[in-house]
């Protein structure tokens, strides 16, 4: 890999604790989905970041959750997450402030037989309350995390301590990437699309529908300058489509609207969704599914 590199920045940590959040916060643009189901991130997503001016190129991950479910997909997630941090030069651990458990002891562990720098960042540190929790939340992950580098609980929601993240980050960055990088693919505006989508439907849906669903792109045209962009949203049962669609439709029109509303703000250009709904209760079992789910993704700006 050539000297201009910037180092590769992994972050990783258990479902649900704020990465892709952080993540975005870092980049400056949402570039991975958000919601507050656990297992919303599938695949790694990379982007150029800073870092005390250093330039460094962030990576986002699916959480770690080794042994939840024997799905192909779940499977692939899990070792997305290890070639990952193969492939890492820094890894911040994120951790949910108000809670450490076993799994952090877990990667703890696995970072500690790692050779990069590594430290943990408390995240949702706005959620301890009261505020004196928060020292007590900071010795007892110092206690459990004796090989990290660094230990900062930030907010990615208030921005409080992020610039300290950041500093304490680059103090134990190495000069340049040394590591080889899996093969990424595009994250383009069709793909980022799919994501708000499956994103919208994750922030709607309750219990186990979100796990079991999966969007995919299927059409795309232009049409009176408008962008028509058509998606299939898999699910894993015949109830499930019925909760996706809503009653007399209402659901889906409703997680339409919300992704079309954010992609229109975003592009700055009209843009219509086809969505429908389909039972493909093996999706998550097809390797060209899962590997279309888990693919490392680089953003590219719409044309
Ligand atoms: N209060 C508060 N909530 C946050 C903060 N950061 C993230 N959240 C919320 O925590 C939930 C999970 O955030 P994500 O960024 O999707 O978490 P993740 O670790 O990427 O989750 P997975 O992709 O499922 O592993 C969302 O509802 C966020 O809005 C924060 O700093 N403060
Ligand atoms: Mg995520």
């Amino acid at each position: 890999m050539s000297r201009e590199s910037p180092p590769r920045v992994v972050l990783v940590g258990r479902p649900n604790v704020g990465k892709s959040t952080l993540f975005n916060a870092w980049v400056g643009e949402k570039w991975s989905i958000v919601s507050p189901r656990a297992e919303t991130t599938r695949g790694a997503t990379l982007a150029p970041a800073r870092a005390e001016g250093r330039g460094i190129l962030l990576v986002d991950t699916p959480g770690w959750a080794p042994v939840r479910t024997r799905s192909l997909l779940h499977r692939r997630m899990q070792h997305v997450l290890g070639e990952e941090l193969l492939a890492a030069d820094a890894v911040v651990l994120v951790v949910d402030a108000p809670r450490w458990t076993e799994a952090e002891d877990a990667l703890v562990a696995r970072l500690a037989s790692a050779s990069v720098p590594w430290g943990v960042a408390l995240a949702r540190a706005d959620r301890v309350r009261p505020r004196a929790r928060l020292l007590p939340a900071l010795e007892a992950a110092a206690a459990r995390a004796p090989g990290a580098r660094f230990l900062v609980p930030f907010s990615a929601l208030s921005g409080e301590n992020f610039d300290r993240l950041r500093t304490a980050l680059a103090r134990v960055l190495p000069e340049s990437a040394a590591r080889a990088s899996p093969a990424s693919a595009p994250l383009d505006d069709t793909r980022l699309a799919g994501e708000i989508v499956r994103e919208k439907l994750f922030e709607a849906l309750r219990e186990e529908v979100p796990y079991g669903l999966h969007v995919v792109p299927e059409s795309r045209r232009e049409e009176e300058g408008k962008l028509v962009l058509g998606f299939a949203i898999l699910v894993a049962r015949p109830s499930h489509k019925a909760i996706v669609i809503g009653h007399g439709g209402s659901m889906l029109r409703r997680i339409g609207t919300e992704a079309r509303q954010e992609l229109v703000r975003r592009w700055g250009r009209a843009v219509h969704l086809d969505l429908w709904v389909r039972v493909d209760p093996g999706w998550d079992e097809d390797t060209r599914l899962v590997a279309e789910a888990v693919a490392e993704r680089r953003p590219e700006e719409p044309a």
